[in-house]
Formats: structure tokens, sequence, C-alpha cells
């Protein structure tokens, strides 16, 4: 096309060669400025449009633009075509070495005795056990007098507690909850028979501590109420968990004692991982820990909660994830638990 003083064609041959001549970035922002540059060659003929008559001005400025069109595609191309040889070559080179390994990233994990008071929930919950919660701040009446433990009853002395320093007619209501116990309460009044629920959580108590005894412990409540339950059906449900827990091998005691929410009381130990039963620091010299509390509901709770205590009966049990994390880990000091040493924790 040759247009008086517009050469379209010889425009276009000319920045095509010079394109496929361009050899690296440098030269290919030469050639942008050359050509499609506000003083480039393809401006310099639209500014010169209006000197020509019109029908030759609407000619020759739509060639033009579609030439304008034409070489920025060009330039594209070209420009990607230069990026992918020099990504080619750095990587003959060497310079990035796509067969190093990834970056490690630190992925965190549950707390061990997260772990294990989950492993003791699905344990209950594979027997048809549901879970439930309750508050870790307690009033006197769902951690003490619910339970039968009156005001001055010396059993209250088993759980050196602590208080809220809230006083109310010289009194302080409010506390950390000392046990789990308190949701047997919360759940019965809730709750029709028949009940199969656990509730685990945190307990606080003004603990002097030693390798098996923390200030803060967490406890999973066992609840089970029902026509016809009996003292077999605590041991044979608490024996079933122990084995599932701790396997067969572990030796499980069972002993009488007191807690006056339930009648007859119990507690069940495990013979001793550090000494197999002969005694030792950890163990108290008795060869056995004590994992949980247990026995069968008091009768006067379960008619407070309006059930009909004649023919309804109920076993209760609470225990401790530590003691049972010590005795799974083979752990000699309950309190590296909580002093957030990594090196320990890492570990599970
Ligand atoms: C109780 O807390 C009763 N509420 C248990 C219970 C529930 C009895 C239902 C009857 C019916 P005890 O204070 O013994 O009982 O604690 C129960 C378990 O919690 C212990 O066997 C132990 O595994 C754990 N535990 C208690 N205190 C501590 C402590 N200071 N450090 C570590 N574990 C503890």
């Amino acid at each position: 096309m040759a247009a008086g003083i517009v050469d379209l064609d010889a425009i276009a041959s000319t920045a095509r060669s010079e394109l496929d001549a361009a050899s690296d970035e440098a030269e290919l922002e030469a050639w942008r400025v050359t050509h499609l540059g506000r003083k480039g060659t393809l401006t310099s003929v639209l500014r010169q449009l209006g000197g020509l008559e019109i029908e030759e001005r609407r000619r020759v400025g739509s060639e033009a633009n579609v030439l304008k069109g034409e070489l920025e595609a060009a330039f594209e191309a070209k420009r990607d075509d230069l990026k992918g040889q020099k990504l080619a070559a750095t990587m003959l080179e060497g310079q990035i070495d796509v067969t190093l390994p990834a970056r490690k990233k630190r992925v965190g994990r549950l707390h061990p005795i997260t772990q294990t008071t989950r492993e003791i929930v699905d344990i209950f919950v594979s027997m048809g056990f549901s879970v439930a919660e309750g508050p870790e701040v307690e009033t006197d009446y769902y951690n003490f007098e619910a339970l039968l433990l009156d005001r001055d009853h010396p059993a209250r002395d088993m759980q050196d507690t602590l208080y809220i320093d809230y006083e109310r007619d010289g009194q302080y209501p409010f506390m950390m909850r000392t046990h789990t116990s308190p949701n047997q309460v919360r759940f019965m009044e809730e709750h029709k028979p028949p009940i199969r629920v656990v509730v685990p959580g945190k307990c606080y108590r003004n603990e002097a501590t030693d390798p098996t005894h923390e200030w803060m412990i967490t406890q999973i409540e066992v609840l089970a109420v029902d026509e016809g339950i009996s003292l077999a059906d605590l041991k044979g449900t608490l024996f079933e968990f122990a084995k599932r827990m701790f396997g067969q091998d572990r030796r499980v005691r069972f002993r009488c004692d007191y807690f006056p929410y339930v009648e007859p009381g119990v507690d069940m130990a495990i013979d001793c991982f550090i000494c197999g039963g002969d005694g030792c620091r950890t163990c108290h010299q008795e060869g056995w820990i004590e994992i949980m509390g247990a026995g069968m509901v008091h009768p006067e709770i379960l008619s407070n909660m309006g059930y009909d205590a004649e023919r309804v009966t109920g076993f209760a049990a609470g225990m401790g994830a530590e003691r049972i994390a010590l005795l799974r880990h083979g752990i000699e000091d309950i309190r590296r638990f909580y002093q957030n040493d990594l090196r320990f924790l890492e570990q599970f």
C-alpha cells in the first residue's frame, strides 16, 4: 500500500523484521518505544492523518489501527517467548534446583492430656454413652451440697477448694469445681432415665503437688442410671474400659472407698508401671496408682432428682486423665504435662 506520505506496508515490514531480531528484554523494550511508543512510527502516522483527504484519512486510519493491534499482539507473544527462553536457560544453568525438598511447615498437635481424654471418651462412646459438658466455675450447691456434702461435712476436706473471691452473706458461693461430679446432678435434673453419659473437663484443687498430684486436673465423669443397674454393671463396664485402655496384661484393683454421694463406694487402681507393683516413689511405695473413684449413685440423690429410687438405680465414676496418661506412657512425674516444655510434649 502506498498512501501518499504514509507507507504502512513499509512500517509493518520493518517493525516485523526488527521484532524477530530482538533477542533480549532491552531490545524488545527499544522496539516497543520505536514502533508503539508515543513518538513511535505508528503514532506519527496517526498524527499525520489530519493532512489527508477525508476518504484517504478513513482508510489509512483504520488500516493503521489494525496494524497497531497486530504489532501489540506480536510484541506480547515475543515477550512471553523471551521469558520462557530465559527461564529454561536459568534452569539449565542449575540456578533453580527443582529437586530441592520443600521447607517443612511445623504442624501443631493435640496436648497429650487432650489425646488421652479423647481416647477415654471414645471408649465410653463405643459402649453407648453420650457426651456432655458443664461449667468450670461451680456453685456450692452443685459441687458439694447436691452431692450430700453439707457445709460442715468432713469429706469436704478431701478436696481442698479454690474459691472465687466473691463474698455474699459471709459466704463464698462460687468455686473452681473440684471434680466433675456436679454434672451427675446437672444432667439428671435435665434428663430422665435411661441415662448413659460421660462428662470430661478440667477441675481445680489447692494441692501440694507431687509426682501423682497436680492442682489442675482433667476428670471424666461417668454416669449410668436405669432400672436394674447393679454393682456388677459398674465393675463390668470399668473393667472393660481398663482392658481397652491399658491392654489385657495390666492388673486392676477394686477397693472399698468412701464418697458421700455413692453407696457403696469404690476406688479403682492399676498396678504401678514403674515398679511393677513392688513400690516406688511414683506410686508412693504402694505398688498401685489410683485412677478413679466410683460407686452406686446414692438413693437419696436419685429421689432428690424426682426418680423412683425403688425402681431406678445407677453407677457413677470419676477418673483422672493425667493419671491414666502417666500409666499409658510410663511417665514418672505428672507435673511435666503442664510445664510447657516442648521437648517433652513433642514426643506425643
Ligand atoms: C473424685 O473426684 C470423685 N468425684 C470421684 C467419684 C465420681 C466418686 C463418681 C464416686 C462417684 P477423687 O478425689 O478420688 O474422687 O478423684 C478421682 C480421680 O481423679 C483420682 O482417682 C485421680 O485419678 C484423679 N485425681 C484426683 N485428684 C488428683 C490430683 N491432685 N492430681 C492428679 N489426679 C487427681
